[in-house]
């Protein structure tokens, strides 16, 4: 099957193409088709995964595969959340981990709990949807460690692991990650090929 892998953001798109490796699909990236993302103006990360996969699937005519991810802090009310990737109007990781210390100054590393949150939608052109979702809890340290990964990974301490996510290989951030556990959801649905699809009972 070629599937065309709808997202802008590099990091995603290398987690996602390893951990899609195993179905032995074709991938297609932006760059290769004309995509354009839409408004991600969804109030939660199923809505905004669901309006990138369809957009994607509407535009390229390939079943196609958005992810929405992020971060939500509990010390500031579930914040970043859906927001994560404009976190106080930043877009480059580094000043939104700087945002993110300064909220979090002061706040005893106790209380700094979080959990990483990835959704997976899969469009197919015909409007029908598949919808995989993983969580991971850790903390928000007061420095950050570790260089690898993207985003967040080096203020992300998973305390299961005792490390960051940017202390972790890939294939070891993948075994504890947001978007390793949607991903597993995933390829478990696939494992016999296409999931059926439910049948609704008609009105
Ligand atoms: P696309 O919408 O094009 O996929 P995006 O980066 O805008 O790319 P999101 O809207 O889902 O994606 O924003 C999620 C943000 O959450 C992302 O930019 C990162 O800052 C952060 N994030 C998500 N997953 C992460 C991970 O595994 N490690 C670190 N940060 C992550």
């Amino acid at each position: 099957m070629r599937v065309f892998l709808a997202t802008t953001n590099p990091g995603k798109l290398s987690e996602l193409k390893k951990g899609l490796r195993p179905l032995g699909w074709t991938f297609v990236t932006p760059g290769e088709l004309p995509y354009t993302p839409p408004e991600e103006t969804g109030m939660s990360f199923e809505d905004n995964a669901m309006l990138k996969a369809a957009s994607a699937a509407r535009q390229t005519g390939l079943p196609s595969l958005a992810d929405d991810s992020g971060l939500e802090v509990d010390a500031l009310g579930g914040e970043p959340g859906v927001y994560s990737a404009r976190f106080g109007g930043h877009t480059r990781d580094l000043d939104r981990n700087l945002y993110l210390l300064e909220r979090l100054k002061g706040v005893p590393l106790e209380e700094r709990t979080a959990r990483f949150v990835a959704v997976l939608v899969l469009a197919y052109p015909d409007g029908h949807l598949e919808v995989y979702r993983g969580e991971t809890e850790g903390l928000i340290l007061e420095a950050p460690r570790g260089h690898l990964g993207f985003g967040y990974d080096p203020l992300f301490y998973v305390p299961e692991a005792g490390r960051t996510f940017a202390e972790m290989l890939p294939g070891e951030k993948a075994r504890y990650s947001h978007r390793g556990k949607a991903l597993r959801a995933l390829r478990e649905a696939w494992a016999h090929g296409p999931p059926p699809r439910e049948i609704k009972p008609m009105e």
